[in-house]
């Protein structure tokens, strides 16, 4: 039976305007939701961070990632992290900075940002299904050296609701790399997190600002509205 009562569009109650959004043509893309960021003794710990700022981002991708797999969207996470031999590493990001321990480094949870580790994994909260699509990543941005584009063309994607970690980071980079694609990109601004709340704050500006040069700002609750699902 055609489930004809299924909406196909929905208007996102935006920044700096309303979008509408064909749903089949949009994908949900929760970015770099992994323990190495996110938890103590990762990534984001060895370079002096605190990680407790980022959680809470959580549960409104956990809301919106419900509702995601309700309405059958696309849904892809992406992992930043490199291969064991470091291969795809450029010294320029392992050599930098002072961190406590650097990437490939042995550390509580695995090697620092190294595939296949504790660390490297999504945390259990946010934990893709077997039909989701998880992209690895080696840099800042999920187009680069990946196969991000190839997964959106198949699908006919021309829209994304992206969320994760960090706002002016991967998500920022992302966006951009999105955006000169000819990607329609709405950031869930509850739904990202930086380990600088100002940072976070101008993340979310930079991308709204002009008329929304970058793309459109929702709250998880507007994107959940236009989902046509309860927020409570
Ligand atoms: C960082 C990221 N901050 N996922 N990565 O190094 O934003």
């Amino acid at each position: 039976m055609l489930n004809s009562a299924k909406p196909t569009l929905g208007v996102i109650n935006a920044e700096p305007e309303p979008i509408k959004l064909d749903w089949p043509a949009t994908a949900l893309l929760i970015i770099d939701m992994q323990r190495d960021f996110m938890e103590p003794g990762g990534f984001g710990e060895t370079l002096g961070n605190d990680v407790s700022q980022l959680a809470r981002a959580v549960e409104p991708i956990g809301a919106v990632l419900k509702a995601a797999r309700d309405t059958g969207m696309l849904v892809i996470h992406t992992r930043e992290g490199h291969l064991p031999d470091l291969s795809d590493a450029p010294p320029a990001k392992v050599e930098r900075g002072a961190p406590s321990l650097r990437i490939g480094d042995p550390g509580p949870m695995g090697r620092i940002l190294i595939r296949g580790e504790a660390g490297h994994d999504i945390i259990p909260e946010l934990y893709p299904l077997d039909s989701e699509v998880v992209i690895d990543k080696p840099g800042k941005g999920a187009f680069y050296a990946t196969e991000l584009t190839d997964v959106l063309e198949k699908y006919g994607i021309e829209n994304l609701l992206v969320c994760g970690v960090t706002t002016e980071v991967c998500v920022n980079t992302t966006v951009r790399e999105a955006n000169d694609r000819g990607y329609r990109c709405v950031v869930i601004s509850d739904g990202c997190a930086s380990y600088f709340p100002e940072f976070h704050e101008m993340g979310l500006k930079m991308i709204k600002a002009q008329g929304g040069i970058f793309g459109w700002v929702a709250d998880s609750a507007a994107v959940l509205e236009a989902m046509k699902v309860s927020t409570t």
